[in-house]
C-alpha cells in the first residue's frame, strides 16, 4: 500500500468517511464532490492502481464487487429508476485516484455518451 494512498486511509479509518456499506473486501461512502444526485465510491480495501492491474488472484474480489452492487445501490433506494456504473482507468479514462474503485451515479437521467 502506498504511503499516500487517500482510499487505502478510508479503507484503514485513518481518515473518516460516512460508511455506506462495507465488508471485508469492499467499502462503498459518498463521493466528497458529487456529480449526481447520489454519487458513490465504491472501493476494494486491497491497494490496486486500476482495472489494469488485477491478476487471476482478484478474479473473486472482482465478483465480489459487482455482485454487491445491486445490495448498495438498494441501500442508496436506486433500484427503481437505475443508476450508472462507472470504472475510470489511467489517463484518458479520468481516473484521478490511483486506487481501484467504482462510481454509482443516480438520482437523475445520464447522459450518452458521456464527456
Ligand atoms: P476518479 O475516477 O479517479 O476521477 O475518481 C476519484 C473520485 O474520488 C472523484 O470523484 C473525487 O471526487 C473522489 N474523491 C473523494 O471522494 N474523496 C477524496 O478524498 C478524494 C477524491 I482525493
Amino acid at each position: 500500500m502506498p504511503a499516500d494512498c487517500i482510499f487505502c486511509k478510508i479503507a484503514a479509518g485513518e481518515i473518516p468517511a460516512e460508511v455506506i456499506y462495507q465488508d471485508d473486501y469492499i467499502m462503498a461512502f459518498p463521493d466528497i464532490s458529487p456529480v449526481a444526485p447520489v454519487h458513490i465510491l465504491v472501493i476494494t480495501k486491497k491497494h490496486i492502481a486500476n482495472l489494469l492491474e488485477t491478476t487471476a488472484a482478484d478474479h473473486t474480489l472482482l465478483g465480489h464487487v459487482m455482485a454487491t452492487l445491486p445490495r448498495i445501490v438498494s441501500l442508496m433506494g436506486l433500484e427503481k429508476d437505475g443508476f450508472r456504473v462507472v470504472v475510470n482507468t489511467k489517463e484518458h479514462g479520468g481516473q484521478t485516484v490511483p486506487h481501484l474503485h467504482w462510481h454509482i451515479l443516480g438520482g437523475r437521467p445520464m447522459n450518452w455518451p458521456p464527456g
